[in-house]
């Protein structure tokens, strides 16, 4: 069966490598990518899928009213995925409000703009961080979609009240919606701002290694490419109205992360420097994912050992996309390819 599908946030790490996943997987599908090319979208990364007739590129910011409308107008989605966001916590610390406006007000928009021009499925991409933290003595306790809503930072403030905005234009409006709460991802394309790109960009520079406080907190990593499957199998499977958590079963401290990128990229740990920690730092995330796996059959593929070894491997292979980046210029990006078009 043939579906258009309209990925927001497709320039951005985690949408991108969803947009690869989907025009492999279903080729018959059209694919459309509405992102604004905030300082985290990147074009650049689109580049191989550009040409390609089943995809299409709109540039535009989801919340901006009129001009989703326009484009739901123009394109009437089967299936909207919503990835836009601004999605860095030490980010939103300094400044929410951008946080309020994209990852409130923007998902507003696009499930009005849903209802207005109908949709078979909206699904919202959340974050296993809405749940707030998990104590380090506490190994036993893990996040299932029962657990309270009880955020940190302003960035999983604004993704929680997303996520209440969304269940209520299910229950109200009988919106057809799913969401997904993920933990931390990882692997191509990582905006070298969070913690293994940066680490990796770092180290490979010889720059000095920022580990916030001692290091001791916990992440629940998962190569995004299982992030990618969940979805999929979601936005295909999943029950209306529910909520599923992904997450991989893969508990590290930041600490032995950071140990391992020197390790693998034969750098000395003295590069690893202890620096004033985050405000409210969440001290530990560890999903259940045993709702996913039953009802959907989904389990993560990549192994922690084998899927850092190949990110690691690509930003070996791929200097120039996060050197670009890093230098500021792929900004330049859109307006040399597009700036005619
Ligand atoms: P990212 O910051 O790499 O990419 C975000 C993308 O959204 C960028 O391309 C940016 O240009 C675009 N964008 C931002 N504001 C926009 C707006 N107003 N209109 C249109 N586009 C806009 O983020 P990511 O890490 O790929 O995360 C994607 C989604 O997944 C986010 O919703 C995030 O909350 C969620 N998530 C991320 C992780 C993770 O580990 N990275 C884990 C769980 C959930
Ligand atoms: O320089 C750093 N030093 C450091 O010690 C950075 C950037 C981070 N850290 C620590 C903070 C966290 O404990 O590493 C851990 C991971 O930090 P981030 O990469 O900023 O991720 P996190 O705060 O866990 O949030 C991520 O996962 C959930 C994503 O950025 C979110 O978008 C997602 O919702």
């Amino acid at each position: 069966m043939n579906r258009k599908i309209i990925v927001t946030g497709g320039a951005g790490f985690i949408g991108a490598n969803f947009i690869f996943h989907m025009l492999s997987a279903y080729p018959e599908y059209e694919i459309i990518c509405i992102d604004a090319l905030t300082y985290a979208g990147n074009l650049s990364t689109l580049k191989d899928v550009m040409e390609n007739p089943k995809f299409k590129f709109y540039k535009a910011d989801i919340a901006d009213r009129e001009k989703i409308y326009e484009i739901f107008e123009n394109e009437k989605p089967d299936v909207v995925v919503n990835f836009a966001a601004e999605s860095h916590v030490d980010r939103s610390i300094e400044d929410p409000e951008i946080f309020l406006r994209t990852n409130i007000l923007g998902t507003a928009v696009l499930m009005d703009a849903c209802r207005k021009y109908g949709i078979e499925r909206y699904h919202q991409v959340s974050t296993d961080e809405v749940y707030g933290d998990l104590p380090l003595d506490r190994p036993d306790l893990f996040f299932t979609e029962e657990t309270p809503i009880h955020t940190s930072s302003p960035y999983s403030s604004s993704k929680a009240s997303a996520d209440l905005l969304v269940l209520a234009y299910h229950r109200t409006y009988g919106l057809p919606v799913t969401i997904s709460r993920c933990s931390n991802n990882y692997g191509p394309y990582h905006f070298p701002e969070k913690l293994i790109p940066l680490m990796i960009a770092n180290a490979l520079n010889d720059k000095p290694l920022p580990v916030y406080g001692e290091g001791l907190n916990v992440r629940d990593w998962l190569y995004v490419e299982d992030h990618c499957r969940a979805i999929d199998l979601i936005i295909h499977n999943g029950k209306v109205g529910e909520v599923y958590n992904v997450g991989g079963h893969n508990e590290m401290k930041n600490i032995d992360i950071v140990k391992l990128i020197c390790k693998e990229l034969g750098k000395p740990e003295s590069l690893i420097t202890y620096v004033t920690d985050r405000k409210g730092h969440d001290m530990r995330y560890a999903i259940d994912p045993t709702k996913i796996h039953n009802e959907l059959g989904w389990l993560p593929e990549t192994k922690f050992a084998d899927g850092i070894k190949k990110t690691i491997k690509w930003y070996l292979d791929n200097r120039e996309w996060w050197e670009e980046i890093i230098s500021g210029e792929y900004r330049n990006y859109y307006e040399k390819m597009y700036g005619n078009r």
